[in-house]
């Protein structure tokens, strides 16, 4: 898919925060790769309500294919993710959507549960922040299906296009396994593209190659 103006400002946004850096990072899945996604670096408000738009466009640019009546993002990461993200869907989009998170701590007194906000009910999209081999997202699949709720879509920051456990990528074995979309705002090919279009980071250009070589599909 050819990188569109905001996916390119996205970018530009991610790396002007340290958000999407490059280097050599183990990730969880063990593999040793040349770039990383922290969004757990967000750490003010004007980044934050950024990173939201940027959710809520993208949303919105899929509407046909993202049916979903409240959004879900797994604890801690994806709270401050869904947050911006709904208060972007009403202040831009006039979108009252009900959202929930999960806490990672069983609760066994006051209100109970262990899903902040919203009941889960009906369709759900979950909101997070990248999927690698797709272990993390399985575990809100699992959350939400508990409740009673049914996921119908999941939107992410970056696909990094990674194998999962066979020869298809993580996101297209979940797009199979759960029979659901799953959308990114950006993922590794339009990260390479950009990349390439500014043309001075050369020898990550390389590396990132490389490691699509490797485990790209
Ligand atoms: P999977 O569970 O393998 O899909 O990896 C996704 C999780 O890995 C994310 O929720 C993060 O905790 C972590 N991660 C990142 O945050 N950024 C990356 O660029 C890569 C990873 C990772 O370890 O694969």
């Amino acid at each position: 898919m050819a990188l569109e103006q905001y996916q390119r400002e996205f970018i530009e946004f991610l790396i002007s925060q340290e958000i999407l850096s490059f280097g050599s990072f183990t990730l969880k899945s063990g593999r040793i790769s040349p770039y990383f996604l922290n969004t757990g670096k967000f750490s003010t408000g004007e980044s934050l309500s950024k990173i939201g738009k940027y959710y809520a466009k993208t949303i919105e640019s899929y509407s046909h294919e993202l049916a979903y009546d409240g959004i879900f993002g797994p604890a801690y990461k994806a709270i401050p993710l869904i947050s911006s993200t709904v208060i972007a869907l009403s202040d831009v989009f006039k979108k009252n959507i009900p959202y929930s998170f999960n806490r990672k701590e069983i609760k066994d007194h006051g209100e109970g549960g262990n899903i902040v906000g919203a009941s889960l009910s009906g369709k759900i999209l979950i909101i997070d922040d990248v999927i690698t081999a797709g272990t993390s997202i399985r575990e809100s699949f699992e959350i939400i299906s508990k409740h009673g709720a049914k996921v119908s879509s999941v939107l992410i920051a970056v696909d990094r296009q990674e194998k999962g456990t066979g020869h298809k990528s993580a996101v297209q074995q979940i797009e199979s396994d759960f029979g659901v979309p799953v959308k990114a705002i950006v993922n590794l090919d339009q990260i390479i593209e950009y990349i390439e279009e500014k043309g001075d980071y050369d020898e990550h250009l390389i590396k990132m190659k490389e490691y699509k070589a490797l485990y790209g599909v």
